[in-house]
């Protein structure tokens, strides 16, 4: 056998092994959420034919000819009974772009569309997209905003990494065609913006995430929330924030909205990330929050601490001792998928329930913000179960 069929044939064999291989729950809950053994894309399960030629002739050792780094940051979706992430997936030259993965069940079996998503340019062309939000709009449209990262042309000569945000909008009705509004115009630069579902008093409503640079929200004091007249140029004027940063948190030094917020019969079921510094650099930790139906800016839950964090091979990656969260899938019986990325790396699912969740938000003590606040709240259920031991004794 040829060196070329030799290697084509494990190459294969492996892809469809890894594809194919089943997630099994972790052994260990803590009862918010259920863990997987495996993620649920890597680098590895991006299609051969994107990252080979496989043509014998202008490629007989089977080489790679185009590398891809990581699979990260996906939006998610339910469409026509599949489980589909909209992947940020990153090339060795360090560009991403938007892919489309799909699950027939949601935790293992994620396969790649055959193409990227084509996101069409505009007239101000970017370096880089990606950390896709979509939003199942009531005005019928799925819309995606994402990051869209440009060159600063205010930098010092020779400095080449000052970047800044702003937030991409597209639109489409299949997934497939895509449909590109202007980016949403704003006087601070904007990461992490994501389309709330529903209309709000006739407009559609923005979460935000309002930053002085590129990396510090400085002033932005949290996720902010905005209010559009209209969605095809989108202009944010006014922010009020929904869930503020304090000192000594997990969000202490900014945090983001995560995917579109779940609505359940008490409130608006919210995903977001919380990071914070430390001597090893930023760790980035998921938490949750709800807000009101009557008005979604009303924060109405705000449970004390993280939800998710880093744990074992999800500490290490490119940037280490992240988990970074912007999509999620309720299904109708009330099962989430909650889609997170580790370490700017790899993909993985954890799966939980509406009840679960909000439950983990409504009972869940709340950031007293002092050491003397949280002695005082584990006293407390301290003190209501001793009293029910003893009872029973
Ligand atoms: O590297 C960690 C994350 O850093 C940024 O997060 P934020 O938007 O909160 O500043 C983003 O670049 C994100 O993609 C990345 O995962």
């Amino acid at each position: 056998m040829s060196l070329f069929n030799y290697r084509m044939q494990k190459l294969k064999e492996d892809h469809e092994a890894l594809i194919g291989k089943k997630n099994h729950p972790t052994e260990n809950s803590n009862g918010w959420y259920q863990r997987y053994e495996n993620p649920v894309l890597t680098a590895a399960h991006t299609p051969l034919f994107w990252r080979y030629d496989l043509n014998p002739e202008t490629n007989p050792l089977l080489m790679e000819r185009i590398g891809i780094n990581a699979t990260m940051n996906a939006g998610a979706i339910k469409w026509q009974g599949k489980y589909l992430m909209m992947v940020r997936v990153e090339g060795v030259d360090r560009k991403s772009f938007f892919a489309i993965a799909e699950s027939p069940n949601g935790i293992d079996h994620f396969r790649f569309w055959d193409y990227p998503v084509a996101i069409p340019e505009n007239d101000d062309p970017a370096t880089n997209l990606y950390d896709m939000r979509l939003t199942l709009h009531e005005d019928g449209w799925i819309y995606g905003i994402f990051c869209v990262e440009r060159f600063d042309e205010t930098a010092e000569q020779g400095d080449l990494s000052k970047a800044k945000a702003s937030a991409g909008i597209v639109r489409t009705k299949d997934l497939v065609s895509w449909e590109r509004l202007p980016d949403i115009q704003s006087k601070s630069q904007q990461r992490n913006v994501v389309l709330h579902p529903e209309f709000v008093n006739g407009q559609y409503a923005l979460y935000t995430r309002p930053q002085d640079g590129f990396i510090n929200a400085g002033n932005g004091l949290g996720i902010g929330w905005a209010l559009i007249d209209d969605i095809t140029h989108a202009v944010i004027t006014k922010e009020k924030i929904v869930d503020r940063r304090f000192y000594h948190t997990i969000k202490e030094l900014k945090n983001g909205e995560g995917p579109a917020p779940i609505k359940t019969p008490q409130g608006w079921l919210h995903l977001a990330h919380g990071v914070r510094a430390c001597a090893a650099g930023l760790r980035y930790v998921l938490y949750l929050y709800m807000t009101s139906l009557e008005d979604p800016s009303q924060l109405i839950a705000s449970p004390g601490g993280y939800f998710m964090a880093p744990e074992g091979e999800e500490r290490i990656g490119d940037v280490s001792n992240v988990l970074f969260g912007n999509g999620w899938i309720a299904d109708d019986d009330g099962k989430v998928f909650i889609y997170y990325a580790s370490s700017d790396t790899r993909m993985h699912v954890a799966t939980s329930t509406v009840e679960q969740l909000v439950d983990y938000c409504l009972h869940t003590p709340e950031d007293g913000l002092t050491t003397f606040a949280s002695v005082y709240a584990l006293k407390r259920l301290i003190d209501g179960n001793l009293r029910l031991l003893n009872e029973k004794e």
